[in-house]
């Protein structure tokens, strides 16, 4: 009967939780069935989830509803987050861990950066070009000329639209605005520029946000960071809003999908990156980049594993360098969202020892029968991004007749 289809995992509780609400049994399991061994609970920090998993049966056609706790059991207030995601658990790279880092072969002055198809596009601001490479940073023979951008600064920051199959990049010169060009042919397809805030000065850091088809630029002339149309919109480049980031001098910028994630390199004395609320530009996380050099940060995106590419420019002058690429972990993992899953919050704040319960809608009224697995992502800003993945597996029974 529908009154007992959802069954899950039992799981204990170490803060005895009232778990009623989301442990059941698992289609021929025995009520009370033993905890999976070692199975208590889930920490990131000060942040506890429970249950560490859920396993739901339903009837297709119907709707279920499920839970998860989140118990603050640390010694300052934590931010969190809730997001799901289809399939398995995808692990993102620790925040900051770096994973590939090299220097910039053939180039004058490496500065903006963009991926797509398994490539790493720099662009070279002195000689006026864009050329791609392997993650590994072996030089690859697609490399374009920029004629449509202006000598100092030249070509900067890329976005890569894949709706589209168009890298997008930051032109400031004679016309601010963005051009699309083709990377198998360099060619420009499409451009945006127009009387807009962010066309007034030039602009360098660019991203790319495929939800809503929009572009983030921004760059340290205004300060400012701006939400614009996408070229799918009527008026591609006008303003849905703006905010100003703690560090102005932004040049390179990144759009984390999931937990709605703006990065942001800065050319400064620290050259720190940010992870900030697209919104309100309120800061979320931080992490420095690999190298030492002060004052060159300069371009950057987010890879298709979720990982940051940053760049460290190249200073062009004695003892010259073309500048270093560097991947680094986000923290946070790549996902779609799980169209039958929903929480039913999406963020807060816990005090410390303050416990939530968020409630987990399972839709089954477009799914047939069989065996489904999402996972539950809670992200916490306890020592920055802190990631706790809770499986979700659905079982989907046919509808009685
Ligand atoms: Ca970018």
């Amino acid at each position: 009967m529908f009154s007992r289809a959802i069954m899950a995992t039992a799981v204990v509780s170490v803060l005895s939780i009232p778990l009623s609400a989301v442990t059941a049994r698992a289609p021929g399991e025995a009520a009370g069935a033993t905890p999976p061994s070692g199975v208590v609970a889930v920490s990131t920090g000060g942040l506890r989830v429970t249950p560490q998993s859920l396993a739901v049966t339903v009837e297709a056609g119907r709707r279920q509803q499920s839970a998860v706790q989140l118990t603050n059991v640390g010694g300052s207030a934590v931010r969190w987050w809730i997001a799901d995601g289809e399939g398995a658990a995808s692990r993102p790279g620790r925040l900051g861990e770096v994973q590939r880092s090299w220097a910039v072969t053939g180039m004058a002055v490496g500065w903006g950066i963009g991926t797509e198809s398994g490539n790493v596009w720099i662009s070279d601001v002195d000689l006026l070009r864009n050329d791609s490479y392997t993650p590994d940073g072996i030089r690859r023979s697609e490399g374009w000329p920029t004629p449509w951008a202006n000598i100092n600064p030249g070509p900067l920051d890329m976005a890569y639209v894949p709706s589209r199959s168009l890298m997008c990049q930051v032109k400031t010169g004679a016309e601010n605005g963005i051009a699309c060009w083709d990377p198998r042919t360099g060619d420009v397809r499409a451009d945006i520029v127009g009387e807009f805030a962010w066309t007034a000065a030039p602009q360098r850091g660019l991203a790319y946000r495929p939800d809503d088809d929009s572009f983030y630029v921004g760059g340290w002339d205004q300060g400012r960071i701006y939400h614009i149309r996408g070229l799918g919109n009527p008026r591609p480049g006008s303003v849905i809003s703006s905010c100003v980031p703690p560090d102005r001098a932004v040049a390179g910028l990144g759009w984390s999908a999931g937990f709605d994630r703006l990065w942001v390199a800065t050319q400064s004395p620290r050259d720190l990156v940010y992870a900030l609320d697209p919104d309100t530009c309120r800061t979320l996380a931080t992490v420095a980049p690999p190298d030492a050099d002060p004052s060159t940060g300069a371009g950057l995106d987010v890879g298709p594993d979720g990982s940051l590419w940053i760049m460290s420019a190249g200073v062009g002058a004695p003892p010259a360098t073309s500048g270093t690429a560097s991947q680094i972990g986000s923290g946070l993992p790549v996902f779609a969202t799980a169209p039958w899953l929903a929480a039913e919050r999406s963020s807060g704040s816990l005090r410390p020892g303050g416990s939530l319960r968020i409630g987990i809608r399972v839709d089954a009224t477009r799914l047939a029968p069989g065996r489904y697995e999402a996972t539950l992502y809670v992200l916490s800003d306890e020592e920055q991004n802190c990631l706790t993945a809770v499986p979700v597996r659905l079982l989907v029974r046919p509808a009685p007749h």
